[in-house]
């Protein structure tokens, strides 16, 4: 294993960490508005699987999309201004959250349509193949777009194509407020849904950042060697409501902290201190360092101007 790359898990674990909690202080403040959905408790998912993918493979996303855009590697203070619809934003401060997109990072978006997402993979992956790039596409979805017909349909073409495309589902067991066991037979063992499109797929625990990293190691080389999809079920949970307007009442307190006691970062934070790879000095450090990152990216961010009037039909194409 290689130290500091581990340390670097931590690390981009912890930036998505702290600057989630920030962005929800920042929501009740009034300075974000709008839809927000917060990652906090899967970032080891986002975190441990972009980690293996090279600057030249995709990533397409739902709408709980902060962590991803933050593992890949996008300006936090571009990520923050969109959050609060400024101009210095990804999108121009026209997406807000649920839109996080940048094409220089390969990073598709941020689809606030639930599945929505899973056609373009398709289409990404087509374009990769078809171009002879050997990109891969990394697809992340919820257990609730598996109930879309579009998932169906994608899921057949990618295996028919022999599309690169890792399909990466996170199994945080609810779909809004309504527990998976409610909406399929298969609740917690949705890979198995994959057999019938002959796409190989794995079960693994997305609250381990050093599993989801090894099971999409692998996953990619069977990819890029041609032989097609391969789909994951990250089993994780979301700690925070499904949006910021959600009190969560659906669920027992009890879960939560269950849950919670399987942090990803605190795990991870446990196993390099036993191992000795970082020591509590080395750990205080990381955290200053994320925070003072943060407080520069919110400071950014609301110094960022407001886009201009003039910019509102910018962007917006129609068919002559
Ligand atoms: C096509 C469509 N139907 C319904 C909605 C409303 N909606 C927004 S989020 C959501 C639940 C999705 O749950 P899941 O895929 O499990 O993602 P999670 O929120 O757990 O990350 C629904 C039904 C939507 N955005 N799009
Ligand atoms: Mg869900």
């Amino acid at each position: 294993m290689d130290q500091s790359k581990t340390i670097k898990l931590y690390q981009d674990m912890l930036l998505l960490r702290r600057f989630e909690e920030e962005t929800g202080r920042l929501y009740m403040e009034g300075d974000i508005r709008g839809f927000c959905h917060l990652y906090i408790g899967e970032e080891a998912i986002a975190v441990g699987s972009i980690s293996c993918l090279s600057e030249k493979d995709y990533i397409i996303t739902h709408y709980r999309d902060h962590g991803h855009a933050l593992a890949r590697g996008i300006n936090p203070k571009n990520i923050m201004s969109e959050l609060m619809g400024k101009s210095d934003g990804t999108s121009a401060g026209k997406g807000g959250s649920m839109h996080i997109f940048d094409v220089s990072k390969r990073f598709m978006g941020g689809h606030a349509i639930v599945g929505g997402q899973l056609p373009i993979a398709c289409g990404l992956g087509f374009a990769s193949k078809y171009q002879e790039e050997n990109s891969i596409v990394l697809c992340f979805l919820g257990d609730g777009a598996v109930n879309e017909g579009e998932f169906h349909e994608s899921m057949n073409l990618a295996s028919l194509w022999k599309l690169p495309i890792l399909f990466c589902l996170e199994n945080n067991l609810y779909g809004m407020g309504t527990h998976v066991n409610k909406t399929r037979s298969s609740g917690k063992d949705i890979y198995k849904i994959a057999d019938s499109y002959k796409i190989p797929s794995m079960q693994i625990d997305g609250m381990d950042v050093l599993e989801v990293q090894k099971a999409t190691q692998q996953s990619i080389e069977k990819i890029r060697s041609g032989e097609g999809p391969v789909f994951l079920e990250a089993m994780c949970y979301r700690f925070r409501g499904h949006s910021m307007a959600d009190p969560s009442s659906y669920r027992k307190s009890q879960e939560v902290v269950e849950w919670q006691k399987n942090d990803p970062i605190i795990k991870l934070e446990k196993f390099l201190s036993n191992q000795k790879i970082i020591d509590q000095q080395k750990i205080l450090k990381i955290k200053e360092s994320v925070d003072s990152e943060i407080f520069d990216c919110i400071e950014f961010a609301k110094n960022s101007p407001d886009p201009k009037i003039e910019s509102l039909l910018e962007n917006v194409y129609q068919n002559e």
